[in-house]
């Protein structure tokens, strides 16, 4: 008979524990705890380490981690020659737009220039932890994820005995570690199963490992799209490339009590400590590569990551996992001041249907903050592939979206945080994938457009997709038909140069970014007044009307367009500068810029979305993509262009704050940028709305902390951290300024070890609205063009009245530190 359990959860006497072992210098606070096991998916919390991700629940006898492996895709290499007529199309579309201005027209035409869709990214599987307790009443029932480890930690009481079941992923291990332990000796009995939705087999190896061998689909079709007729998960690819392997592997260590393995699972008997070993690894070998006929070898990678952790005891494990995790979360603190000194003895998902509500509670706001970091350093590693649409957690075969990387914002925002929270090394693997997506976009460019350079559009994926996507036709050119996707990622290669000054890195991202301005010069067209135009062009993913109030999505030059051409010519220019090579051609992208279609306002004080002012068809719309050039670009500014800082917030007091949780995320940082702290701050109470377990709350967050689109998309959670961040430091405009739109709500605070362009790490102390101390420290030589509304001075050096805030430039050698003080 089923019984039911009864939770009764512990509080105080953790959180003081935890107080207790706290690193001296960490931000306190910094745990998602609860009182209850996770019912859905979006209550369990992540742990990952780049490559294996899970979801645990904290249950009590029903224990599942759902996991994954962060290179498993459905597929192989994009396929080549799928349209080869499709550049015909171009000159008949140009002629629709340029000279007959018929968007319907256009608009069939666009979609004779499709592909195929991307593939998916899939579920490893369930790791199934069973443990039976002679139907005991559950107290004390505590779980949590400590950002500060990266542990995952559930403990409860049964029967007198205090149960405690520890989770973390190691990086440098390679491997998920589970301990469990029980207060009295040998009270673990315990079944460990796997099983995944793709097709798998499970083996037993020498009486304590299980082994689950699978295969992923050779091709999985977009959950929004099902045409009829056809199977839309398939594991068979009579074309040519099978899917890929993968392969599971789980070890039970104890030192006391037995373990028997066999293709049902591990059993284990009356053991008082157990360590329990995963390994994942598929068999991806690059995006070139066939993962079948050409793939690595899972089996061995999987084993040697397992043997190589066995061979480890737990507190080496442990040891190694936190020296690598603190290393780079611990690079960044940031505290508000808090009065109400309770919130943290309520569970997080409690504090955030308060909070959502109106309730204060500042290190709800610090914790999100610093969540978003946890997530990119446990999605996002040197060697595997970037964080997707939903980082590496995943548990539907047909995830929304095909859970890939959506390029006409999601991916590139997933991105924003990671320099500026000083998580550089974290951006690496978008980095590395663009050199994959520049090639395969290379034969895109030649085979669709007869271009030079190369292109991607809206959507791609493991493989480096780069194609405009649709099946053939079947797409809406409003998100497929975009061509700016390539010109955007290229922005994240020159960032990384301008936070960390790296020479060396530079010289090799150059020839990508050089090749993306190729293709715009190519693309580009001269319109009838002698401006340089995109045509075809759409504005993700908005609608116009036209002459007839029809919804239309292809036109000519939108602002959005022009705003990424001018970011991407500029950033090849400084880039050119700085390597000193290639003079003739950044002179020649100098000449186009001041050609390309300039930005206008329309009758209401808006930014133009469009190259006419035309009615929209969603005033609300989520997207407001012609406002790339606030954020990310750095086109508009309150010094430089004001009528256009002015056409900006117009723009975004129309667009409203509501939206879906990415929508919310990025309206933090326009609104950063345009320098209203109260207003940025309104939308990280929206962006952390509680959206419940069902997302029906809307936009904003899940309980574990996830960012609701709703579904799942972890975009939103980056966007919050970057935004934050925006409002405490920017550094886009070739000045560092402190403070630039601090909220009235955090009156007093302090952050430590911001990052800014240049090279410059910031620490700053601020009360009652005003910055009260400062240092920043020079990792490049370089000029640091300081910027505060507060006066201050550098040594005997006093900042000058500058409009409405003080500047003063200072000049610094490599690990220099100088201090800043207020007057
Ligand atoms: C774009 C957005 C959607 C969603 C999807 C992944 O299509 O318009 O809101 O974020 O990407």
């Amino acid at each position: 008979m089923k019984r039911i359990a009864v939770y009764i959860p512990v509080v105080s006497s953790f959180v003081w524990l935890l107080a207790a072992i706290q690193p001296a210098n960490a931000q306190s606070g910094l745990s998602l705890w609860y009182d209850k096991p996770a019912v859905e998916w979006v209550e369990a919390l992540p742990v990952g380490n780049g490559k294996i991700g899970g979801m645990v629940f904290g249950r009590v006898e029903e224990e599942l981690i759902q996991l994954n492996e962060s290179t498993l895709y459905s597929g192989g290499p994009v396929k080549q020659q799928i349209n080869p007529d499709a550049f015909q199309y171009l000159p008949r579309i140009r002629e629709a737009l340029l000279k007959d201005q018929d968007y319907s027209k256009a608009n069939e035409l666009a979609k004779k220039m499709q592909g195929y869709f991307t593939e998916s990214y899939m579920p490893l599987g369930d790791l199934l932890l069973k443990q039976s307790f002679n139907g005991g009443v559950t107290t004390a029932y505590h779980r949590e994820l400590d950002i500060r480890t990266a542990t995952a930690t559930t403990r409860y009481t049964v029967n007198g005995v205090d149960y405690t079941r520890e989770v973390f992923c190691s990086a440098p291990g390679n491997v998920m570690v589970i301990r469990l332990r029980s207060s009295v000796p040998n009270a673990i009995n315990l079944s460990a199963g796997l099983k995944s939705p793709l097709h798998y087999t499970l083996a037993a190896k020498a009486g304590k490992e299980l082994v689950m061998s699978g295969k992923a689909p050779a091709h999985v079709d977009p959950s929004y799209y099902n045409p009829k007729g056809r199977e839309h998960v398939i594991y068979e690819d009579t074309t040519g490339c099978n899917g890929m392997r993968f392969q599971c592997r789980i070890r039970a260590l104890c030192n006391t009590g037995r373990i028997k393995a066999d293709t049902s699972g591990l059993r284990i008997e009356n053991a008082t400590e157990v360590v329990l070993i995963l390994s994942a690894a598929t068999s991806f070998n690059g995006f070139d590569k066939c993962p079948d006929k050409e793939g690595k070898n899972e089996e061995a990678i999987a084993a040697s990551f397992i043997n190589r952790a066995a061979g480890r005891s737990y507190t080496q494990l442990q040891e190694e996992h936190l020296k690598d995790y603190q290393r780079y979360f611990n690079r960044v603190s940031f505290t508000l001041k808090d009065t109400s000194n309770t919130n943290s003895l309520q569970p997080v998902d409690k504090r955030l249907k308060a909070y959502s509500e109106g309730a204060y509670d500042p290190a709800l706001e610090t914790l999100y903050y610093q969540y978003g970091r946890y997530l990119l350093i446990s999605s996002s590693r040197p060697g595997g592939p970037p964080a997707n649409l939903q980082g590496i957690w995943n548990k539907e075969l047909r995830a929304p979206w095909s859970s890939n990387y959506t390029i006409n914002i999601n991916t590139q925002m997933n991105y924003w945080p990671a320099e500026s929270t000083n998580l550089s090394e974290m951006h690496i693997p978008l980095l590395q994938w663009l050199k994959g997506l520049s090639v395969t976009g290379a034969r895109v460019a030649r085979e669709f457009y007869h271009c030079n350079g190369w292109v991607a559009h809206h959507n791609s994926d493991i493989w480096g997709c780069a194609n405009p996507v649709g099946d053939l036709g079947s797409g809406d050119p409003v998100w497929a038909n975009w061509y700016m996707g390539g010109n955007w990622l290229c922005q994240h290669l020159w960032e990384h140069y301008a936070f960390t000054r790296d020479r060396k890195f530079l010289e090799e991202a150059y020839p990508i970014m050089k090749q993306a301005a190729l293709f715009s010069l190519d693309w580009l067209v001269k319109d009838s007044s002698g401006y340089w135009v995109t045509a075809p062009s759409t504005s993700p993913e908005n609608k116009f009307r036209d002459a007839k109030g029809r919804g239309q999505a292809v036109s000519v030059a939108t602002t959005m367009d022009m705003s990424i051409i001018w970011d991407l010519f500029t950033n090849v220019i400084e880039a050119s500068d700085a390597l000193g090579r290639d003079q003739s051609f950044r002179n020649r992208l100098a000449e186009v810029r001041k050609n390309l279609y300039p930005m206008r306002k329309g009758s209401n004080g808006a930014l133009l979305e469009w190259y006419k002012e035309f009615a929209e068809t969603d005033p609300q719309h989520r997207h407001v993509s012609h406002l790339f050039g606030l954020h990310p670009g750095r086109q508009i500014s309150k010094n430089h262009t004001p009528e256009f800082f002015a056409a900006a917030k117009k723009t975004l007091e129309i667009r409203g704050d509501a939206g879906t949780g990415w929508s919310r995320g990025w309206k933090i940082n326009w609104w950063a940028r345009l320098l209203d702290g109260d207003h940025a701050y309104k939308l990280i109470r929206q962006l952390l709305n509680y959206s419940g377990a069902d997302g029906k709350g809307g936009g904003g967050t899940y309980p574990n902390l996830f960012d609701a689109h709703p579904p799942f998309q972890i975009d939103g959670n980056f966007a919050g951290t970057a935004g934050m961040t925006e409002m405490l430091l920017q550094s886009h405009l070739g000045e560092v300024h402190l403070l630039p739109a601090l909220p009235s709500a955090w009156q007093e605070g302090e952050i430590k070890g911001l990052k800014a362009r240049g090279g410059f790490t910031v620490d700053m102390q601020w009360s009652e609205g005003k910055l009260s101390k400062a240092t920043i420290t020079a990792n490049a030589d370089g000029i640091c063009k300081l910027r505060s509304s507060t006066a201050f001075a550098v040594n005997t050096a006093r900042a000058k009245k500058e409009g409405d805030d003080f500047v003063l430039p200072v000049t610094m050698k490599k690990g220099q530190q100088y201090a800043i003080h207020p007057l």
